[in-house]
């Protein structure tokens, strides 16, 4: 008989973000459906296994009514979900106001609203006082649902006050906040009216962590200048106070991806689509509709290279899948119809009645059509303005297994720091340079592709989601020990 070790009972992970891994769709009184949603923070942390994770988030919708409330969390809980109910007034000042017209802009180095934007100081303020009444509501939802022993992870931009809300509650709860866009330099943050107040909240965490040693930096530089803190190379320390602050950048579920690839279903998707585009270069976009993804420009520099390599004009398709987000901000319904026109004037000047050199696609396309995709393209072209990381790039490479193809990165991306060897980098505002970078890729010699792919492939399948996510909670856990020695000592 093998004596078998009593097995751990893994460690309770409470993830805390604005939105849930999932969408409910009311169906009646006290029945809902709910939809696996996809971006860029949720699929990462999907595949995390290591942990008993919890999601606390904001339901994404309005649930006035105690019976839909009711109805919901106990269908969510299924799913290891906690809803945070917020009411539509709260969500249009905290959601749409302050997190995406002023945080995301200006983490992005877009710069704060224009006066048209931003009607009075007063709706500033009272932008930024609902944000902050917004993170008390999650921190109220957390706390509830907080065990002695568990881990509090808070995500992003929607939660920098969080982190202060939740150890007025609980100073011992383990505290833990990650960024997933870029912190930019503190020239930048310095704009902002609340900058203080929301580097002091966030600096309640016990660990503070970016994708890019950069972002750690100008975080650090941030609290230095702006607050008179003493930054060191552990983090920032007040009153005799660490915090640690340090890049830990995430990676994908890169054998979801790699396994998807043998499923017959997917090995449909790619006949058809090798079938559909026989004769012709595959070029790839996806992203979310979005300012920073740089679709406009990306979709000029092709415009660019028809125009200087008209041997090509027949020979390459671009496909642009672009699911539309934040809807209702105004910048968002602008660039659709942006990138619409440029579409269909591209198409019209170098389509014929048989095809079109673009083919652009306005929705979220299902986890198997996207391996496939992936799988068929030979350049993928990814040339965000500014990007934390950019996961999409992380997948092109995983599955490339057989074709080997080659990745435009732009240079503003976090994923330039990981990938930048293997991919040629742009820099996205140069449309000349970007065109020219199309021509080399598609006519890059097989050993050179075959030598960047293996670089980037090699480094996608071992900095994985699973193991970001390890190190992050791992480093966590190691930090509460440091303070409690310190307060020993
Ligand atoms: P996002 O801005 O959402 O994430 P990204 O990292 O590219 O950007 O992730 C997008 C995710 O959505 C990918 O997993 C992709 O597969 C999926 N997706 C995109 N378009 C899709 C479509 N049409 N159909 C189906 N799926 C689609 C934010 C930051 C990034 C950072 C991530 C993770 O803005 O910089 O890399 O968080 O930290």
């Amino acid at each position: 008989n093998v004596c078998e070790r009593p097995r751990r009972p893994k460690q309770r992970l409470l993830v805390v973000a604005n939105s849930l891994p999932v969408s409910a769709i009311r169906k009646g009184q006290d029945s809902w459906k709910l939809e696996i949603s996809v971006d860029g923070l949720v699929n990462p942390l999907l595949g995390v296994k290591e942990f008993e994770a919890r999601w606390i988030g904001w339901a994404g919708v309005n649930v006035p009514d105690e019976i839909g409330q009711k109805a919901l969390s106990t269908a969510l809980a299924e799913k290891k979900c906690i809803p945070v109910f917020l009411d539509e007034h709260i969500v249009h000042q905290y959601y749409n106001g302050y997190c995406n017209n002023v945080l995301w802009p200006l983490f992005h180095y877009l710069g704060l609203p224009q006066e048209d934007r931003l009607p009075t100081t007063r709706s500033f303020q009272s932008q930024f006082d609902a944000y902050k009444k917004a993170n008390q509501m999650f921190a109220d939802v957390v706390n509830r649902h907080y065990e002695e022993g568990d881990v509090v992870w808070c995500h992003d931009y929607h939660l920098m006050f969080l982190p202060k809300c939740l150890k007025e509650y609980n100073s011992k709860m383990k505290v833990g906040w990650f960024l997933h866009t870029p912190f930019p330099s503190s020239e930048i943050h310095r704009m902002l009216p609340s900058r203080s107040e929301l580097l002091r909240s966030v600096l309640a965490a016990d660990l503070i962590g970016f994708h890019t040693y950069d972002y750690a930096r100008h975080f650090v530089s941030a609290c230095t200048r702006i607050l008179g803190l003493e930054g060191t190379p552990e983090g920032v320390e007040d009153q005799g106070k660490l915090t640690r602050v340090a890049a830990f950048p995430i990676g994908i579920d890169s054998d979801r991806f790699i396994r998807a690839l043998e499923l017959p279903q997917v090995q449909d998707h790619i006949k058809e689509l090798k079938d559909k585009f026989s004769g012709r270069k595959v070029m790839l976009g996806v992203d979310r509709l979005d300012m920073i993804k740089g679709i406009p420009r990306k979709i000029l520099a092709f415009e660019e290279f028809l125009e200087e390599n008209p041997e090509w004009r027949d020979k390459v398709v671009l496909l642009q899948i672009a699911v539309p987000s934040r809807t209702h901000v105004p910048e968002h319904q602008k660039l659709t119809s942006q990138v619409h026109k440029i579409v269909t004037r591209i198409n019209g000047r170098f389509g014929t009645l048989t095809a079109v050199p673009i083919h652009h696609l306005d929705r979220t396309l299902d986890f198997h059509a996207l391996c496939a995709l992936y799988a068929v393209t030979d350049v993928a072209l990814v040339t965000s303005l500014r990007d934390g990381m950019n996961l999409v790039s992380y997948e092109f490479v995983a599955c490339q297994t057989s074709k080997k193809g080659v990745l435009i990165l732009s240079e503003f991306a976090g994923a330039a720091q990981s990938l930048g060897a293997g991919a040629i980098l742009v820099n996205p505002w140069n449309i000349t340079e970007v065109a020219s970078s199309i021509s080399y890729a598609l006519n890059m010699p097989a050993d050179e592709r075959e030598n960047r792919h293996n670089h980037n492939f090699r480094h996608v399948t071992t900095h994985t989601s699973q193991e970001w996510a390890a190190t992050f909670v791992s480093e966590l856990n190691d930090t509460i020990v440091e303070a409690q020695l310190r307060t020993r000592q």
